[in-house]
């Protein structure tokens, strides 16, 4: 069985606990507080040198690190992967899109606002999470405008890993009403066959 080091309210984490939900693979999870300093032990850093959670040891003892990157392991040949090589490139794409452009601003509000409680040290960094994390948004509504899903018609990886963080925005104070398309998006993610909230664990 598969070990996930992880924590629980992380959206990183999370894609990785969704996608095993629904792909039907059983594993097993040890519990991360990055806030305790469990990502900076001795023992954790010969595991994963970067410090971070999510790693996914295998059966086999192979670790993977970067949620997205391990994303794509557990997805290979199924229907969350696109069959062709484009349709694959273009789902890492919106994956590489959610690492620079999404994460680093959405993710962060969330944590240091309402994960860390740091809104006062933070102040000066607030308006440009917010700007630049309302210039993805944009980005995925005007998209979703025109489709399902961010490959298409098909739900894949590439929802997995945007829907983490967009569907807790709000908690670092992003207001996502003006984004019918996104909004109708979240709903269907949460609509799949075996969706778990970020709340579940096996
Ligand atoms: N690019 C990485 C980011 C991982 C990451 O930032 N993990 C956070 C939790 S969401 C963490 O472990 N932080 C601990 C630290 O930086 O000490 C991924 O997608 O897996």
């Amino acid at each position: 069985m598969h070990t996930l080091y992880s924590m629980q309210e992380s959206g990183n984490c999370y894609k990785l606990r969704l996608a095993m939900a629904q792909l039907g693979v059983p594993f097993r999870i040890i519990d991360m507080d990055t806030r305790k300093g469990d990502t900076r032990s001795e023992e954790f850093l010969n595991i994963n040198p970067n410090g971070k959670v999510p790693i996914l040891v295998l059966e086999d003892g192979r670790v993977l690190s970067e949620s997205n990157a391990t994303l794509f392991y557990l997805a290979h040949g199924s229907a969350l992967l696109p069959d062709d090589t484009f349709g694959q490139a273009d789902a890492l794409r919106w994956m590489f899109f959610e690492q620079y452009s999404h994460e680093p601003y959405i993710a962060v509000a969330r944590s240091r606002l309402h994960l860390l409680a740091r809104r006062e040290e933070n102040k000066d960094r607030i308006g440009e999470w917010h700007e630049r994390g309302h210039a993805a948004l944009k980005v995925m509504d005007r998209h979703l405008g025109e489709r399902d899903f961010f490959t298409g018609a098909r739900y894949s990886i590439a929802d997995i890993a945007l829907y983490a963080y967009t569907h807790v925005a709000a908690e670092g104070d992003f207001d996502l009403r003006p984004y019918g398309h996104i909004n109708a998006w979240l709903a269907r993610i949460a609509a799949q066959p075996g969706h778990v909230d970020i709340a579940w664990r096996p």
